[in-house]
């Protein structure tokens, strides 16, 4: 049986339903393994709510990355979303070139703001640092807000097809990433979903490079925290069981983009059912079966 291994570099939120404590359900439930470098411990996420405790790992990161290096582990994604702080950005650069073989699937989600605004503790100066991040990732994946900071553009939370394409192109030439992803599109009344780009680079089942890709789904009215760490973590599974490598694969990328969204806004329906307060997350939990099951038999 070939397994996969994934390593997640997030924080871990002990409540609120974000970072590791999505990652690690979503890639397991796809039958991959989840390993994982913290970069910090918070009580709680760090929107909507007060007085969350925050323990910086930064002087754990090289030494747990070496540890790994010495065993000689191999990792066919390294996928990374919120970090401690700026300091942090250098330090996931080094881990990424230390750990990463040639066919590492390198996913950043360049995870800092949302709905126009970036998160409590980031400076004005991250989205730079995060720039040179993005330039290490063969996918990145950016909501709109994040993509405007990157590209250093205003915020539009409305773009149209021809904003987005435009956003998605030259996400991938000022980074450099070999493929897009924006979430938080919508292109019809009522629907809400993600859309892919996958720039001028050699694809090995033959899909035309520069190619677009949309997916889309019901949209339930709200903002729902963790909803972008669950799109990314669901998308990690996808690229990874479709054997999406480094050397990238069109197709792969299309579909795994639609099972991303699907699984995202059906965790979104199913919380604004049961009317739990938002920031406590998606209730995921109830779809992880039927989601994991897409993929548990291509291991
Ligand atoms: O969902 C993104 C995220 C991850 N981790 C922490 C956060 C947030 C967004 O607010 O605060 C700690």
């Amino acid at each position: 049986m070939q397994t996969s291994r994934v390593l997640a570099i997030h924080d871990i939120s002990g409540v609120g339903r974000c970072s590791l404590t999505v990652a690690l359900p979503v890639l397991s439930a796809a039958g991959i393994e989840c390993a994982v470098l913290p970069t910090a411990v918070l009580s709680t996420h760090t929107g909507e709510f007060e007085g969350y405790t925050f323990r910086d790992l930064t002087d754990d990161i090289m030494p747990m990355a070496q540890h790994w290096a010495q065993l000689g582990l191999h990792f066919d994604a390294i996928y990374t979303g919120y970090l401690g702080s700026i300091e942090q950005v250098e330090l996931i650069k080094q881990v990424i070139q230390l750990l990463s073989s040639d066919d590492t699937l390198v996913v950043v989600d360049p995870v800092m703001a949302d709905e126009g605004v970036l998160y409590p503790g980031f400076s004005a100066e991250y989205p730079t640092q995060m720039l040179s991040l993005c330039a290490l990732a063969d996918v990145i994946v950016p909501n709109l807000t994040e993509a405007a900071l990157l590209l250093g553009r205003d915020y539009d939370p409305n773009p149209s097809a021809a904003d987005i394409e435009s956003l998605l192109q030259e996400l991938c030439v000022t980074t450099g990433a070999k493929a897009s992803v924006l979430t938080g599109v919508s292109l019809q009344a009522g629907q809400l979903g993600a859309a892919c780009y996958l720039g001028d680079c050699a694809d090995d089942r033959g899909t035309p490079a520069d190619s677009f890709s949309y997916a889309a789904a019901p949209h339930t009215a709200g903002m729902y925290h963790g909803s972008g760490d669950l799109f990314s973590s669901a998308l990690v599974a996808g690229l990874v069981t479709g054997r999406m490598t480094a050397q990238m694969n069109g197709q792969t990328l299309a579909h795994s983009l639609k099972q991303a969204v699907d699984f995202t806004a059906q965790s979104i329906q199913r919380t604004h059912a049961a009317g739990t307060k938002t920031k406590y997350g998606l209730l995921f939990e109830a779809g992880l079966a039927q989601f994991g099951a897409q993929f548990v038999e291509q291991c």
